[in-house]
């Protein structure tokens, strides 16, 4: 048991940084830039994937119009590179979990919000998208073990779910859950994991133009490996601060306790803000690899979104030391 327990605080988001891994997507990159059936599992999975998306009742929504002021400035990312390379551990602690994310069920889909709000209520998700002034946006993405993509996502402002909400002025947090299902994620069998997945964020940070509740990739549903339905973007912090699946948000007045802060903080901060000059204890975070040209460049700080956010930490660095950044 001790042994387990172990091993889980080895393996999060850092045994993933190993070259071993890294050596594994590259070789798959190279089986699929060949046009080399490299993996047929995962190109049958990939299918299954788009078969899942036919399916979906609101596919009609999608394409949605490209808001323009948020460019990724980098070339987009190949979609099936995208759809293949994950990191979703309720489906396993590598990033090849694509196949088995398919079976992830997906409706009824219902949401939850509650704590520190007016009227706590459940929504199914379809009649939440109806209610939500949907675009799509190109972000950039900076995973905390140092690939980095760039993407068209579809959603909608997360400023638009606080005000169905209607929080109470008490509140000053957002925790969100990732859905917990047994029988469809494997990964949940590591209980050595704080299950379910959890995120959270301040609420000026949720209400700022760039938190984005994605609810679509590519112009069509965001796939099951990528967070579907219903998914945060946070392009200024961290991956893992991009919570997928979403099931719940609760309004809160303390500060919640993310998944990874849970099982290391010192290595995953609740702020997560992207910066080149605060290493993660166990490796520097001053370049990223793009995840289709493997180019290795230099990162910047809040990931190159800095005139949008920087003044949300104005003060800040004082009270949690480089914390802050981690
Ligand atoms: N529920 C849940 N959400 C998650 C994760 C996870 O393991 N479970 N991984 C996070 C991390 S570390 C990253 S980098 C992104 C990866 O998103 P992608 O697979 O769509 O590229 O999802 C984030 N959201
Ligand atoms: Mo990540």
């Amino acid at each position: 048991m001790l042994l387990k327990v172990k091993r889980g605080w080895e393996l999060p988001e850092n045994a993933a940084t190993d070259e071993s891994v890294y050596v594994n997507r590259r070789a798959l990159m190279k089986g699929l830039g060949a046009g080399v059936i490299a993996a047929p599992s995962l190109l049958a999975s990939m299918k299954s994937a788009h078969s899942a998306i036919e399916e979906d009742p609101t596919a009609k929504l999608y394409p949605v119009d490209r808001n323009e002021k948020y460019k990724g400035e980098r070339p987009l990312d190949e979609e099936e590179k995208v759809l293949a390379y994950n990191n979703f551990y309720e489906f396993g602690s590598h990033k090849y979990i694509s196949s088995a994310a398919q079976a992830m069920p997906l409706r009824p889909w219902t949401v939850t919000i509650d704590g520190l709000v007016e009227e706590p209520m459940q929504i199914d998700f379809d009649s939440l998208i109806g209610k939500v002034q949907l675009e799509e946006r190109v972000y950039r993405h900076r995973c905390v073990e140092r690939w980095a993509m760039t993407v068209p996502w579809s959603g909608f402002t997360m400023d638009q779910l606080v005000k169905i909400a209607r929080p109470k002025s008490d509140a000053k947090y957002i925790m969100m859950k990732t859905l917990a299902d047994e029988s469809s994620m494997p990964g949940l069998k590591a209980g050595w994991f704080p299950w379910p997945y959890t995120e959270g964020v301040r609420i000026d940070e949720a209400m700022n133009e760039l938190t984005f509740l994605a609810t679509g990739l590519y112009g069509k549903p965001v796939p099951k490996q990528n967070g579907a339905p219903l998914r945060l973007v946070l392009p200024w912090k961290y991956g893992f601060k991009s919570i997928k699946s979403i099931v719940s948000f609760t309004f809160t007045s303390e500060q919640p306790v993310g998944f990874w802060e849970e099982l290391q903080a010192k290595e995953y901060g609740f702020w997560a803000n992207v910066n080149p000059e605060v290493s993660h204890p166990r490796w520097s975070q001053a370049y990223e690899e793009l995840l289709s040209s493997r180019e290795r460049i230099k990162t910047r700080v809040y990931n190159g979104y800095g005139e949008y956010v920087a003044h949300m930490y104005d003060g800040m660095e004082q009270q949690v030391g480089e914390r802050l950044f981690r």
